[in-house]
């Protein structure tokens, strides 16, 4: 499966390769709406100059959201919002030893002024900050706008269907 499509909406950037059984559901997301995005990995302290480069090309690229997932001292979301106006959506990974409430904070407490929009922990955010870039690129996207609604109103179907038992 090829993880760039040829003029991409959405990037996908994140620390490991260790991180992609979380941020592949960003991309499931993605693809539900056909939204076209790049995934890669782009570790901040491991490739610093690769991460200043993607960002500052995103926005001439057409980028129009750059999800960015990353674990333990999680620099990346906030590194690449530092260096494009592309709104950056922070995902945090859950890590090893302290199950990701280190990555949590660490791109939840941004400094004013440079702001990155964090999702929760682990496989929910990541989904989360997809159908977040959705919801974004829907506001100039009427067809985009209408899946949004259906993929709500399924979501109504499915818990109004729910029963409980005795
Ligand atoms: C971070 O360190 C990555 O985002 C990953 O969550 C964590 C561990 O990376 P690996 O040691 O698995 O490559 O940079």
């Amino acid at each position: 499966m090829s993880h760039t499509h040829a003029t991409p909406l959405v990037g996908i950037l994140m620390g490991s390769s260790s991180d992609w059984d979380v941020m592949k559901h960003a991309v499931d997301m993605l693809t539900l709406f056909n939204v076209p995005y790049e995934a890669k990995v782009v570790s901040a302290h491991r490739m610093p100059d690769d991460m200043f480069d993607y960002a500052e090309l995103a926005h001439g690229r057409g980028i129009k959201a750059i999800i960015a997932g990353a674990g333990g001292a999680a620099h990346l979301p906030g590194m690449l919002a530092a260096k494009t106006i592309v709104p950056v959506f922070g995902v945090p990974v859950p890590s090893k030893y302290l199950r990701g409430e280190d990555s949590l904070y660490s791109i939840v407490q941004m400094p004013k002024g440079v702001p990155v929009a964090t999702f929760a922990i682990g496989e929910a955010g990541a989904a989360n900050a997809a159908l977040h870039a959705v919801a974004n690129l829907a506001m100039h996207d009427e067809v985009l706008a209408e899946k949004l609604h259906a993929f709500r109103v399924k979501q109504y179907e499915h818990a109004a269907a729910m029963t409980l038992k005795d």
